[in-house]
């Protein structure tokens, strides 16, 4: 039996992330706690692209975009949306979530979901550094751990490929 798991050893690649600009204070936050997990895992500042969106609707499509760019190991999106300042939220947090999944899916490569959420501001700062940890760094952790784990299927996908011939 062959159990694949990724791990979070220094993943190889460059990383995208995608980052929306409403609710800036929050995921300027979730941006600081995305690039301090990945330095810690041994991926620095000269290995990441930031892209910036007006808000978590527009992420998708520039997620798909980089993705399917074919240079990056994965891409990381982070957004906020808050029920409580919108009437469109389930539209806007419902879209993204499908459309980060689906730029995943058509690219190939792991595109995760680091967009909060929430029923009001303070539930979101609280999950973006102060009572309930950082969701960018969870999204790091997210994308390290899939890069490996898809590293270690190919890997084992190429060598029963030589044992077959
Ligand atoms: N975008 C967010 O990222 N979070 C929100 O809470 C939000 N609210 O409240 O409306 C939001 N709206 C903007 C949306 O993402 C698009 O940028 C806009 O609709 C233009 O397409």
């Amino acid at each position: 039996m062959t159990i694949f798991e990724g791990d979070f050893s220094p993943p190889p690649g460059r990383f995208a992330v995608v980052v929306a600009r409403f609710n800036a204070m929050v995921t300027e936050a979730l941006l600081a706690g995305c690039l301090d997990s990945l330095r810690r895992h041994g991926v620095d500042d000269s290995r990441v692209d930031v892209a910036w969106v007006p808000g978590s609707f527009e992420i998708p499509l520039i997620a798909r975009e980089l993705a399917e760019t074919g240079r990056y190991a994965s891409v990381i999106c982070l957004g906020c949306v808050i029920r409580g300042e919108t009437g469109h939220y389930d539209h806007v947090a419902g879209q993204a979530a499908g459309g980060v999944l689906q730029a995943g899916l058509n690219a190939k490569v792991p595109v995760i979901f680091g967009v909060l959420t929430t029923e009001s501001v303070e539930q979101a700062l609280n999950r973006a550094g102060l009572k309930l940890g950082n969701k960018g760094g969870e999204a790091a952790l997210a994308a390290i751990e899939m890069v490996n784990l898809l590293g270690r299927i190919k890997a084992d996908a190429g060598s029963i490929e030589k044992l077959a011939r």
